[in-house]
């Protein structure tokens, strides 16, 4: 694997999460793959688990890691060909990118969508200019429409915790005061795309995602509904695609308390975190036993990982 920047660069999704939990029992058996190897951190906007889990695994890999906060450290990037360069933006990203490409083998990229420009984030202009310009292997940290390293920590969680009977799972939108992206919903459906699971959306009437993305999941607009019998309930806030990156309804009644989680089959509660609590979740849900985003934040070294591992095999 080259670069990652959607889960099905995996090719094989059920491997890549077998592969992983094996990882995991021994986080340091490939140390010396990533020997004299460095990784780029590249931060257009804030992280936690991300930052961290991400310089963990390299490390768990032998790599050095370098990280770089753009948003307040590095020179506003262009990133507009043809661009005049007479405004507050210092560098293009033709510059940036080939520079960049110098001091390292890998280059891990972040940054979220505008939420004000529909085509541009659709056309993922930072991460593929870094494609096109830095030439060496890119990774997403959450661009414009993806978050595929989180979903691939998603399926590992789901694969740890996962009941005999095929699996139902809820992805469930739930309100937040701030208009968020659609990245980590949308990767979490292409997920689910490849498992074998009974998958259901719901959100209210206006929230549906991009419909090149959704294909033809099932898509719930009762959340009670789509709780019964759930075994995994995941949650996430996104602000509306049509009426793109608008907050249209911020209606408490989509928080997931626990009379609703008596709906499901004793569902684990997932969410990728940050999270709002008594906003997107009640207090008594996420502090439960059935509560795994810890050990869903946990899993996000792994799949690094096993994204880290393949790219460095990749190159030899
Ligand atoms: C980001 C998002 O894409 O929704 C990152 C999630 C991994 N989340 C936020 O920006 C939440 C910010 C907030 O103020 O709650």
């Amino acid at each position: 694997m080259k670069n990652f920047t959607n889960i099905n660069d995996l090719g094989n999704l059920q491997k890549a999460v077998l592969e992983a939990i094996q990882i995991k029992k021994n986080p340091l058996q490939h140390k010396a793959l990533g020997e004299g190897k460095t990784i780029c951190l590249l931060f257009f906007n804030n992280s936690l688990r991300t930052r961290l889990s991400t310089q963990k695994a390299a490390r768990n890999l032998g790599m050095d890691v370098v990280v770089m906060n753009f948003g307040s450290d590095g020179w506003e990037l262009e990133f507009e060909d043809g661009a005049i360069m007479n405004g507050s933006k210092s560098e293009h990203v033709k510059e940036a990118a080939k520079v960049i490409a110098q001091y390292c083998d890998i280059v891990a990229i972040r940054a979220f969508a505008s939420l004000t420009n529909k085509e541009k984030d659709k056309a993922e202009m930072v991460i593929n200019s870094f494609k096109k310009y830095a030439g060496i292997s890119v990774i997403n940290m959450e661009s414009a429409t993806g978050h595929p390293l989180q979903a691939l920590a998603d399926a590992i969680t789901m694969e740890e915790f996962k009941p005999v009977h095929k699996p139902k799972v809820v992805l469930s939108w739930a309100p937040h005061p701030k208009a968020l992206p659609h990245a980590v919903a949308n990767s979490f459906v292409e997920m689910m795309q490849l498992q074998e699971a009974d998958f259901v959306i719901t959100h209210p009437e206006g929230y549906e995602l991009d419909p090149e993305i959704t294909k033809n999941s099932t898509i719930e607009y009762d959340q009670e509904k789509a709780f019964e019998n759930a075994d995994f309930v995941c949650v996430k806030n996104w602000s509306s695609f049509k009426n793109y990156g608008k907050v249209m309804n911020s209606d408490s009644a989509w928080m997931v308390t626990s009379g609703k989680m008596k709906l499901t089959n004793n569902a684990k509660f997932m969410h990728c975190l940050p999270v709002r609590r008594n906003v997107i979740v009640a207090d008594a849900v996420i502090d439960s036993e059935n509560s795994i985003v810890i050990q869903q934040a946990n899993n996000r070294t792994f799949s690094a990982q096993i994204v880290l591992k393949k790219i460095l095999e990749y190159h030899g």
